[in-house]
């Protein structure tokens, strides 16, 4: 509602067009998902005189359940209004990982096919090849959505890939979030205490399973890393059994699987992916949850200030189920939103990518992503 003295008209200009009134009251639905800023021009005229008043109003529309992002990789080429190459190695590099390959944005490492066997038309294609190039013996692809899409509580984020390249030790990919938000009071905020969520880790040692992570810090520590401050919660996913298994770490071994062999996860597609609650996150394959983590201390067990995990039973099967991330008052990273990258390395220490890479291992070898999407819940 708006007043002016004496006047006959008004003019009201909002969200690009013009609205003619002789009343004093204007009703306007805003239909745009998520927080924008608008300009309102109310113009109240009498004769040939008007004055005019600028309002500038911000409203939050919540967003609609159902798909809100997604990638289906259909067009050939990568979609720069979303996804990011990212560049760099693991050793002596940028991200500390111990991964032996160079990450590069050529056709070589990403790609896009057409005609891969049960995909739902294109596919983004992440090749890894044992090749010199610059400084590295390895090259892979790695790509990301930071700055162009990034998702937190209330949404559901799945991929749809066939990792049919990973098949050996040292051989892996990778589905996962890391922090695209950080306290007001930092420039950056350093791994772990921003959080990182792997939603398809799989690597040619434990061909047989995924693993569904949460990496977190203990404690703030100035948001430094001064001493070992790092935790982690997983929870394994039997293709075979479609649970988790037993014993609940199956430890490295049985590679390479053969071809026919469709308990291994190279086998074929599967959907990975999650579902992100306000009070914790359900990590499934194909549907079937595996891993459940709860944020808070008391979310899956008794208080008592430690993180925990156990397997247990949920509708006559086997679940992983852990909780306390949230260690420290100064950040829960887990409340926050997190963007989605999408990697393949190969392993040069113990841990990455399923252990150091065996001389038998083959190149070049490919991961085809069929589709990345986003729903809210
Ligand atoms: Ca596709």
């Amino acid at each position: 509602m708006f007043q002016a003295t004496n006047a006959s008209l008004f003019k009201v200009h909002i969200e690009g067009k013009v609205e003619e009134l002789t009343s004093n009251t204007l009703s306007h639905t805003f239909s745009k998902e998520g927080t924008h800023s608008y300009t309102i021009i109310v113009s109240a005229y009498n004769g040939g005189q008007f004055v005019s008043k600028t309002v500038n109003v911000t409203v939050y529309v919540e967003e609609r359940s159902g798909l809100v992002w997604s990638d289906e990789f259909n067009d050939g080429s990568l979609d720069l209004s979303k996804w990011n190459y990212e560049t760099g190695t693991g050793i002596n590099g940028d991200w500390g990982t111990g991964q032996l390959d160079r990450a590069t944005d050529r056709k070589e490492n990403v790609s896009f096919a057409n005609g891969i066997v049960d995909a739902d038309g294109g596919c983004l294609v992440i090749t890894t090849r044992k090749e010199t190039y610059q400084d590295r013996d390895y090259t892979s692809g790695r790509i990301n959505t930071k700055d162009k899409g990034a998702w937190g509580p209330g949404h559901r984020i799945v991929a749809r890939v066939f990792p049919e390249g990973v098949n050996h030790q040292g051989q892996g990919f990778a589905f996962w979030l890391m922090p695209q938000e950080k306290p007001v009071t930092v420039d950056d905020i350093m791994w772990p205490q921003g959080g990182e969520v792997d939603i398809m880790e799989y690597v040619g040692s434990i061909p047989y399973h995924n693993l569904g992570t949460v990496h977190y810090a203990w404690e703030w520590q100035n948001n430094e890393y001064q001493e070992w401050n790092h935790g982690h919660l997983g929870g394994y996913y039997s293709y075979e059994t479609q649970q988790t298994p037993v014993p609940e770490e199956p430890g490295y071994g049985g590679f390479p699987p053969l071809e026919s062999d469709r308990n291994a996860g190279s086998a074929g597609f599967h959907e990975y992916g999650l579902d992100w609650y306000d009070d914790r996150i359900e990590f499934f394959v194909d549907g079937h949850v595996y891993h459940i983590h709860y944020l808070n201390d008391g979310g899956g067990f008794v208080v008592d200030g430690q993180d925990q995990k156990m397997v247990t039973q949920i509708d006559g099967r086997r679940v992983t189920v852990s909780e306390y991330s949230n260690h420290f008052d100064e950040w829960h990273p887990f409340e926050h939103r997190m963007f989605v990258i999408l990697s393949a390395g190969v392993g040069g220490s113990d841990h990455t990518y399923g252990g150091p890479i065996v001389p038998e291992a083959q190149f070049p070898t490919s991961v085809y992503i069929d589709w990345v999407r986003v729903y809210r819940l």
